[in-house]
């Protein structure tokens, strides 16, 4: 077993490409990651059900189509362990255990269930959208992962599955690593092209959303309607400047420059300039990685067998951790023959 700090993520299959935030914000550290820490990534289809469930065959083809995104974004099944969640059953069973665990206003106040919930009112929502932050604790818990690469907005979460493992660990006994947030440097928090006060998004408008899968003259079309401002300079300035800080930032990230050097370089040009170098710099990377993305799809079986030994891996983790768990809990363990 590997001796070198866990890590834990996930992605959901919501969407039929990953969007440009997914990459930069968070996949492309994942990649990073698969050196210096012992990784386990995990297409969290569970999840993908929350709201709206999508149709089966549909749910299928978008696992799939994440798995290999994520080989194509160059996640290396030797070196990291990359598994479907629904493959590894222990997550929603762990899960169960902690609901019980979790008081009622407790998971009421993740500010993601108030504004998930608030924009199609309460009663039309699943039970699941209310327990999926603790589906997402056993996610992490179950693998006793010491770090979590996350984005601000799910800081709260992981402030819950904190809560829970010590929780567990003081009426139980020590069984769950307390996990800490790891917020890689230089992740950067990408917003929707069209409404900048917002995160990119799948489940927003197409419009503001820059798919990895998206032609070439879709990303440049898409690219050059961003909303920006009137002022005419070109200054990285989030709070004031939005929507042009976002195409510097997704500029810089693509071209592994400093923000620093970017708005040097195009100090004194038109937005337009700029815009055109954006939408090159998307499609250098968006090209190679779509015809990668393609080709592995084209071998589900392969793709499949990937997956396969991710799970076999992530299985002979979670096992023992559930194994343990069940027990402290009491659970009579089930004998065999
Ligand atoms: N705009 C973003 N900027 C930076 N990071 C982002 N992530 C998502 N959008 C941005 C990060 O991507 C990882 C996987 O996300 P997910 O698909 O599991 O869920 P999400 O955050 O809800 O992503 P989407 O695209 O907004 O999906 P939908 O629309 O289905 O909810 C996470 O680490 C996330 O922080």
């Amino acid at each position: 077993m590997s001796n070198q700090p866990r890590v834990l993520s996930g992605i959901q299959p919501t969407g039929e490409s990953m969007q440009l935030g997914n990459y930069l914000g968070a996949v492309r550290n994942w990649v990073q990651m698969q050196d210096g820490f012992d990784a386990y990534y995990c297409v969290v289809d569970l999840h993908a059900i929350t709201l709206d469930p999508p149709e089966p065959a549909a749910l299928r083809q978008r696992t799939r189509i994440v798995a290999a995104q994520l080989l194509a974004a160059g996640l290396d099944p030797d070196r990291c362990a990359l598994f479907v969640q629904s493959h590894v059953p222990e997550h929603p069973q762990l899960s169960w255990v902690l609901e019980c665990l979790t008081g009622f206003g407790e998971a009421s106040r993740m500010t993601q269930f108030k504004d998930k919930s608030a924009k199609a009112g309460v009663d039309r929502q699943g039970v699941g959208l209310f327990t999926y932050p603790i589906l997402q604790a056993a996610d992490i818990l179950l693998y006793q992962a010491d770090q979590v690469p996350i984005g601000e907005d799910q800081r709260q979460h992981l402030e819950l599955t904190r809560n829970l493992a010590q929780r567990f660990n003081a009426r139980y006994g020590q069984t769950f690593v307390v996990p800490e947030a790891y917020i890689p440097k230089g992740a950067a928090k990408i917003l929707d092209l069209q409404d900048p006060t917002a995160k990119m998004s799948k489940s927003r408008p197409e419009a503001g959303t820059v798919y990895l899968s998206d032609e070439p003259a879709v990303i440049t079309k898409k690219v050059r309607r961003a909303v920006t401002d009137t002022d005419g300079e070109i200054r990285y300035d989030p709070e004031r400047k939005p929507g042009l800080s976002n195409l510097l930032a997704i500029h810089a990230a693509f071209t592994d420059a400093g923000i620093d050097s970017v708005e040097k370089e195009f100090s004194g040009q038109g937005y337009g300039a700029l815009k055109n170098a954006v939408a090159e710099s998307v499609i250098a990377f968006a090209q190679p990685f779509a015809a990668r993305s393609r080709e592995l799809l084209d071998d589900p079986a392969e793709l499949d067998r990937i997956l396969a030994k991710g799970a076999e891996r992530a299985r002979a983790l979670a096992s023992v951790t559930m194994a343990d768990a069940y027990a402290k809990v009491g659970f009579l363990p089930a004998v065999v023959g």
